[in-house]
């Protein structure tokens, strides 16, 4: 097989849940629990390769293909500051040939996400967003515009995001009627959480990539609370009826190969249990890395016996 180089991937930590105005905050706490979970994973690293038991597969797993790039400069009292740091530290990780995995935090990161590989070069993004909520929000008086609850509808106004190649994936619940109308407006795809459960991430996943596929890059806006509380209980907020913890792993395996950054919020130490949270966005962490870097080769053939 020709060496193709690996996507090399950088993780930037965003310490900030200034903009949790709803729900609990704590996400501040994420970054260090998620990179201390991460060490457990990396440790099965053995010669430039991982075994991936999923697939039966050995991965190529060169010391370079995944990086800490620290935390991007946040400060507490100034959300739009916050924004523009989380932003350049994409941008600059997409400048420098490396694929950024930025760490909230609250789920307000995922417009500077979006802002930054807009910034990053010519053409078009799409978002595909997982999530329990909508975050389609313009602004309120509790929550101004920038929130939690308006990181979507914020990504959506920049000019180089296309809405109509993106999509919301996991969504349950109740929202706002004119979240549904703006939705409709701009030709925003929703897959709920209940579609999702029916139809199975196999064929969801094949759905989201073609609809993606006109999109020059793809960002990966995963809200850890599109799973069920009781699988990721470290939330800022609790939506039972989510994804399993299968079906966020399966759809980010699928979807890493296509994916250009990776933002991954909400997931919260201070309503963690046993760094159960923690430990699984880790794992997203990982399989994006892992299943994004380069296909698996030829490995040990998966077994049927238990
Ligand atoms: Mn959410």
């Amino acid at each position: 097989m020709p060496a193709t180089a690996p996507r090399c991937y950088t993780l930037l930590g965003a310490p900030f849940d200034g903009a949790a105005t709803l729900g609990w905050p704590g996400s501040r706490y994420a970054p260090a629990r998620i990179r201390d979970a991460m060490g457990w994973i990396l440790q099965r690293r053995e010669n430039g390769q991982i075994y991936c038991l999923d697939h039966g597969q050995l991965h190529p797993f060169p010391e370079d293909l995944f990086a800490d790039g620290g935390d991007v400069a946040v400060v507490a009292h100034d959300l739009e500051a916050t924004l523009r740091a989380a932003a350049d530290g994409v941008r600059e990780t997409l400048a420098a040939g490396r694929v950024p995995i930025l760490l909230g935090g609250d789920d307000s990161l995922l417009f500077p996400a979006a802002r930054g590989l807009a910034e990053a070069g010519e053409g078009t993004v799409a978002v595909v967003h997982l999530d329990a909520h909508l975050d389609l929000l313009d602004r309120n008086e509790q929550q101004g515009s920038h929130s939690h609850s308006s990181g979507m509808r914020r990504a959506a106004e920049l000019p180089a995001v296309d809405v109509s190649a993106s999509v919301q994936l996991g969504a349950r619940h109740f929202n706002f009627p004119s979240s549904l109308r703006f939705r409709e407006a701009q030709g925003l795809r929703n897959i709920p959480a209940a579609e999702i459960h029916r139809r199975g991430t196999e064929r969801v996943a094949e759905e989201v990539l073609a609809h993606v596929a006109g999109a020059d890059r793809v960002l990966l806006a995963f809200d850890i609370d599109c799973i069920d509380p009781a699988h990721a209980p470290g939330a800022g907020a609790h939506e039972p009826g989510g994804l399993t913890s299968f079906q966020a792993l399966d759809l980010v395996q699928r979807l890493a190969p296509r994916a250009d950054a990776m933002v991954l919020t909400e997931v919260n130490p201070l309503t963690d249990l046993h760094e159960q949270t923690a430990n699984l966005a880790a794992y997203l962490v990982a399989h994006f890395v892992v299943h994004g870097g380069l296909p698996g080769t030829a490995g040990p053939a998966p077994t049927l016996e238990a």
